[in-house]
């Protein structure tokens, strides 16, 4: 482990010999246990998968390195994307790291500040739409069918390969599939990652089930709930801000062959979960993230049973992502005081007691 996904998963994904084996050290990420929501549910075992770990904060980085390895074997000259903040930070940093120009189209006003930060850093080429995420994405895909440059979106396929080695990680640490997955839903391509990185480890017999796929829309965006394309999708979970999910058939075969469902949350349950995550277990993942355990709290609250289940919920990128959010919503306090002794006696031993 720790070597990057393409020399851990080389067999499962789609490398040559020219295909070049880099590295900006993505995959391996923690499987924590849950300390105290997963008694709190009755959940037999609770794990979360903290995919913040990755080098760009989020899962993105596991299908980015391989869609730039294979557009460096095809001698692209550029790549491009459309995100809702961390595929852009993902494309920006390995575009810089293979010094492929990276240019990314982003809804103006609509990506959190710590995404922004990143692909600015990283010197990527920053185009703002006047329009959401859906539009952009339409433009990036007209625009790469005429223009020789890389599309790095989940639409170009070798980014799911990528992607589903999160679920080879989460089988080889537990040493089986978990029972269930609890994953949050935007564009819908890593629910439909994880699925074919199950299917695939069960067909090679290193795992002896299939998980149930428990996917998360937020409310304002659930068009995959609802059964059709949402024009203005609405919510605090910025990365899931998406109307028209480019992978929404694909989403709909892992809910129905793993017995599976697709449901949403508010935005009031994912800050719940949000809050919840970070205040009860340490674990702080962005909002998009929270919805995974959002939906995990709903559905137990709804009488599904997990006493004897294994279940994870995957933690899809970093709180510090969006740090507005954080600052905003936070339960954390602060206090000011006079630099003397005295004063922060009068304080902190209060607070200790
Ligand atoms: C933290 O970056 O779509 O269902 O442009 O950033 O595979 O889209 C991000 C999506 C979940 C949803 N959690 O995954 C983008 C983008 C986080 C995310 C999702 C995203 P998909």
């Amino acid at each position: 482990m720790g070597v990057g996904v393409l020399q851990q998963y080389r067999e499962y994904l789609p490398i040559t010999d020219s295909t070049p084996m880099l590295s900006l050290g993505e995959g391996d990420t923690p499987l924590v246990r849950s300390n105290r929501l997963g008694p709190e549910l009755g959940c037999g075992e609770l794990y979360f998968k903290l995919e913040g770990c990755n080098p760009t904060g989020s899962f993105k980085d596991r299908g980015m390195v391989v869609a730039i390895a294979k557009a460096l074997e095809e001698h692209s000259v550029g790549i491009m994307c459309a995100s809702t903040g961390n595929t852009s930070a993902s494309a920006a940093a390995y575009g810089a790291y293979c010094k492929l120009p990276a240019m990314v189209l982003i809804p103006k006003g609509e990506v959190a500040l710590g995404k922004l930060a990143q692909a600015m850093a990283y010197g990527a080429k920053i185009i703002m739409v006047d329009g959401n995420f859906d539009v952009a994405l339409k433009l990036v895909r007209d625009f790469t069918s005429r223009h020789r440059i890389t599309l790095v979106n989940s639409v170009n396929p070798h980014r799911l390969q990528g992607q589903k080695t999160a679920a080879f990680e989460v089988s080889d640490v537990l040493g089986d599939a978990p029972d269930y997955l609890f994953i949050p839903v935007g564009n819908a391509g890593n629910i439909t990652a994880y699925w074919r990185g199950f299917k695939e480890y069960y067909q090679a017999e290193l795992t002896t089930l299939l998980p149930h796929m428990m996917g998360f829309q937020a409310a304002g965006a659930a068009p995959i709930v609802l059964g059709h394309p949402i024009k203005n999708p609405q919510t605090i979970a910025s990365a899931i801000r998406i109307g028209n999910p480019a992978s929404w058939q694909s989403a709909l075969e892992a809910r129905d062959e793993s017995g599976g469902v697709i449901d949403s949350v508010t935005d009031d349950e994912i800050l719940d979960a949000y809050r919840r995550l970070a205040s009860t277990e340490g674990v702080f993942g962005e909002p998009a993230s929270a919805a995974s355990v959002a939906g995990l709290i709903k559905l137990v609250g709804q009488g599904l049973n997990l006493s004897d289940q294994r279940v994870v919920c995957i933690i899809t990128g970093s709180g510090l992502k969006d740090p507005d959010l954080a600052v905003s919503s936070s339960l954390g306090q602060t206090i000011e005081v006079e630099p003397t002794l005295e004063a922060l006696e009068a304080v902190a031993l209060t607070a200790a007691l």
